[in-house]
């Protein structure tokens, strides 16, 4: 099957660069330690005074009390923006080429559109899109009848499995802002059936304390956990922090995990470190957990993401992600004879 064959089919792949369109990503990345202490095995909420006041009186500084491992910043990239879709504008931060991947993480685009730009009809196989609106609205429509518009501060969790073709445009006048983060399946459920889980903003857990406010999209925070199952094992968590407030966030310490600013200036990981702006994303090294401070004037608004990484190979062409070419080169003969769960495909179109 031919590059030329696919695009009979529609034209989703005839705008996106082509150095992205195939390529496979290492299968482990390196991981990395921030801490000196690291064959400490105490109980970190029981031990954790007992554990500084040794360190105290043995002379050394104090970096990060809240952590037997704190997490720290390993790699911080500035997410420029660039076309995507038709005529639509992404800050790709996950998946761009100075960062590639984050196993389980293969994409975060901060998406920012208005019509008649968009992301119309296009193919999805092998891992699950997360939409989640930071403005404005989005209306989504699939092969199999399922549509619906989600709004700021919804969530459209769509596990493509075996495979989804759909649009997604604006819904209304005006820029439309949004994230979209694009999740690998493990080679067991590459092939499952297609899957929503849609929240409303209203139903999205959340909570507040000390001057930070979080919403668990994904996973626990501040002892509130989403009700969204994640196939992937992952945690997905939106902070708005007041100037002046600081937040520990404990993150499964075999997990890879990332950040990615909203709004505002924040310092992460290393209190002595400089501030990041909006617009940064910043890849986090192993550990326990992360700490942030607001040490602005002003709000301070971003997205930590973090998941158990699959440790598989990754072969990607465009919107099929699959563990081996051949897996890739079946997709292509399944989007094109609309089989294997692209049936639906044989005469559907969106409506405008
Ligand atoms: C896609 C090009 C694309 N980022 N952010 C190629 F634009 C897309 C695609 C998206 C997308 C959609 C939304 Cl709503 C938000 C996005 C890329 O649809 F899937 C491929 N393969
Ligand atoms: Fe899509």
């Amino acid at each position: 099957m031919t590059k030329k064959t696919m695009m009979m089919r529609g034209g989703w792949c005839s705008s996106i660069n082509s150095h992205l369109l195939f390529r496979s990503f290492p299968t482990t990345r390196p991981t990395y330690s921030s801490s000196a202490f690291s064959s400490s095995c105490y109980n970190k909420r029981t031990n954790y005074k007992f554990f500084f006041t040794a360190i105290t009186m043995s002379g050394r500084d104090n970096e990060n009390p809240y952590f037997e491992t704190p997490r720290s910043v390993i790699q911080k990239v500035l997410a420029k923006a660039q076309h995507e879709g038709e005529g639509a504008i992404v800050r790709r931060s996950i998946g761009r080429l100075e960062i590639g991947s984050v196993d389980p993480f293969l994409m975060l685009d901060e998406f920012s559109v208005s019509l008649p730009s968009g992301f119309p009809d296009h193919p999805h196989r092998g891992f699950e899109t997360v939409t989640y609106m930071l403005e404005g609205a989005f209306t989504h429509q699939d092969f199999s009848g399922h549509e619906g518009t989600i709004r700021a501060g919804d969530l459209q969790w769509m596990t493509a499995g075996r495979g989804i073709i759909h649009s997604e445009m604006p819904a209304g006048e005006g820029v439309q802002k949004g994230l979209q983060l694009w999740i690998n399946l493990s080679s067991k459920d590459k092939m499952i059936e297609p899957r929503y889980q849609e929240l409303k903003s209203k139903d999205i857990a959340q909570a507040e304390k000390d001057g930070v406010y979080v919403r668990v999209i994904a996973g626990e925070a501040f002892g509130i956990k989403s009700p969204v199952y994640t196939r992937t094992p992952a945690m997905y968590l939106d902070f708005t922090m007041k100037p002046g407030s600081q937040v520990n966030q404990s993150i499964p310490e075999s997990w890879n995990a990332f950040i990615y600013i909203i709004e505002g200036d924040g310092i992460f990981g290393n209190p002595a470190s400089p501030p990041v702006s909006s617009h940064h994303v910043i890849v986090l090294s192993s550990g326990d957990g992360v700490s942030v401070w607001n040490r602005s004037g002003n709000p301070l608004r971003f997205v930590l993401v973090g998941g158990q990484p699959l440790n598989e190979p990754v072969v990607q062409y465009g919107p099929f992600v699959m563990n081996t070419k051949a897996e890739i080169e079946q997709t292509f003969e399944d989007y094109h004879l609309c089989k294997n769960g692209f049936e639906k495909a044989t005469h559907w179109r969106s409506r405008p």
